[in-house]
């Protein structure tokens, strides 16, 4: 064993979703090592304890997995399960914490981020009910690592993870895993393969599902292909490459636009779908027609029943809180419990924990149940593939009648990327403190009711979070939040969420963007974003 002294880093500090930097940040010497044995400090129990540990493949996770593999060794965790080739998706990583019973895991990815030797690396920690580490967890690591003077590891050569089975790494037992079968297996269990089975065996039923050169590759085509029977080719870019093939593995019709050119071309299938780069959101589009992620978390909120898994029915619902309130809506007509949190899956564990939610959901394409504590791209898939087969409806006609039956959520955000961070700190600040002033007065047409930073006391721990977005309510249901993200690497990413409730079926046919066209403009008028940031539009319109 060594131990070798070190000195703090700034900016250590978790955002939405784990540590994410430039590579070149990372490749620093000590600089993964200190975040790795900031986390194990802040840890207590762990002695000969389980550490899952994997990625989704991008660019320097290989090397990073050593590193980690020796340091918990070092640290005296007794067990160490790690994915073939240091691959496991987010939620897959999450269903085996769960499945061994480990202490906790790490999880290599900066997700939709961009990778390769100019791109993106991330690591985040997630505790032992699989699910991301909570606020009070992120802070206690985030101020170790203002502290830390050094850290553990171990002489030894690397761990063969191309090889599955078990080593001897000092005092723990290192075990190289097949990535794809435990979560294979938990899938089986929540849908009916059978009749999933049947629709593509009848040859009337084709879909595309868009992997992006990300770590879904391997599960979409041994669960959809070899699995369900669909034909080979179903998964396209299912080869998980380290720079995701130079693209961006976000699942959005602007990012995804090879899978979307097929959607809406001349020989459409039927259903397609596409994941991000650690497989934890989903997108999903019918033929010629797309369905918003707030939509879709409402629509199997409805549907549930209609499904092995949630056959009893479920407990409640939650959503991040600049997600579409269509879900809302369901949860009142079904008198299950609705909760509405701060952006990022942390906020929904302890949620799910106690039992009061089912099904949780977020705008950015983000789906998931209480089968594992992460988002799950996949498990999304599947729950509509399931739909679709015991509905036997198109992915439209099912839209279409859940607006009939419960009105429709016009949405749409737009993201104004790099941006200056001064220039949009300005501009929060600014729109923050005219916040209280706002309700009652009027911003082109529409009347404010509300407006408030959402701050979100946890119903279960009684933990608050503030400062979580700032939100404006117009008379009649409208919405608009605006929010700066927290897992972008370079200057800030302004993000403005727009919303509108329709009730009347007649005008369920408008074009999102046109819908929204007041509330786009009160955005501008309240936030005067053209002026502050120089720019004319949005960067991506989702
Ligand atoms: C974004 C999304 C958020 C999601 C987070 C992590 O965060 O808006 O809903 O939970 O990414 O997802 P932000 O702070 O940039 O808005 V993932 O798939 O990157 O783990
Ligand atoms: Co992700």
């Amino acid at each position: 064993m060594t131990v070798v002294s070190t000195r703090p880093f700034e900016g250590q500090r978790p955002g939405t979703s784990g540590l994410r930097k430039k590579v070149a940040v990372f490749k620093q010497p000590g600089y993964l090592e200190n975040f790795v044995q900031s986390v194990f400090d802040s840890l207590e129990g762990y002695q000969g304890q389980t550490l899952v540990v994997g990625g989704d493949g991008r660019y320097w996770n290989d090397q990073a997995i050593q590193v980690i593999l020796r340091m918990a060794a070092a640290n005296g965790f007794g067990r160490i399960l790690v994915g073939q080739d240091g691959i496991l998706s987010t939620p897959a990583a999450s269903c085996v914490i769960r499945k061994y019973k480990a202490f906790g895991g790490l999880i290599l990815s900066a997700s939709h981020n961009p990778g390769g030797p100019d791109g993106d690396f991330g690591i985040k920690y997630n505790i032992g009910n699989g699910g991301p580490a909570p606020e009070k967890v992120t802070e206690d690591i985030y101020a170790r690592s203002q502290t830390i003077t050094e850290y553990r590891s171990l002489e030894a050569a690397d761990v063969d993870l191309a090889r599955l089975g078990k080593t001897q790494l000092g005092g723990a037992e290192v075990e190289v895993i097949d990535s794809v079968s435990d979560y294979a297996d938990l899938m089986g269990h929540l849908f009916d393969f059978d009749r999933i089975k049947a629709m593509f065996a009848s040859g009337a039923f084709r879909m595309r599902f868009d992997a992006m050169h990300a770590v879904t590759g391997p599960y979409a085509r041994t669960i959809l292909e070899d699995i369900l029977g669909a034909p080979p080719g179903t998964a396209m870019n299912a080869v998980p490459l380290p720079d995701f093939g130079g693209g961006h593995p976000d699942p959005n019709p602007v990012y995804a636009d090879q899978l979307m050119a097929e959607m809406f071309g001349a020989k459409a299938p039927d259903f397609g779908a596409a994941s991000d780069g650690d497989g934890d959101r989903n997108m999903i589009v019918g033929k010629r027609f797309v369905v918003t992620p707030s939509d879709s978390l409402a629509v199997l909120a409805a549907n549930a029943h209609l499904v092995p898994g949630y056959a009893k029915g479920i407990r409640g619902v939650a959503r991040s809180m600049p997600t579409s309130r269509a879900a809302d809506r369901v949860a009142e007509a079904m008198g299950i419990e609705c909760f509405e949190t701060p952006t990022g899956w942390k906020f929904f564990g302890n949620l799910l924990d106690a039992g009061r939610v089912t099904l949780c959901g977020e705008e950015s394409y983000g789906t998931s149940s209480d089968h594992v504590r992460e988002k799950d791209g996949l498990w999304a898939v599947l729950f509509w593939l399931n739909l679709l087969a015991k509905r036997g409806e198109s992915v439209e006609a099912i839209l279409r009648d859940h607006w009939r039956r419960f009105g429709r959520n016009y949405y749409s955000r737009h993201d104004y990327d790099g941006l200056d961070t001064a220039v949009a700190n300005d501009l929060m600040n600014a729109l923050r403190a005219a916040l209280p002033g706002l309700p009652g007065s009027r911003v082109g047409e529409l009347t404010v009711e509300s407006a408030d930073d959402f701050s979100y006391t946890d119903p279960i721990d009684g933990s608050v979070s503030s400062k979580q977005g700032l939100r404006i309510g117009f008379a009649g249901g409208s919405r608009v939040v605006f929010r700066l993200s927290g897992t972008g690497t370079e200057g800030a990413t302004l993000r403005v969420y727009l919303e509108r409730f329709e009730p009347d079926p007649s005008r369920h046919d408008i074009e999102p963007q046109e819908a929204l066209a007041d509330i786009i403009q009160a955005a501008e008028a309240l936030a005067g974003i053209k002026t502050r940031t120089g720019r004319e539009k949005a960067d991506v319109v989702t």
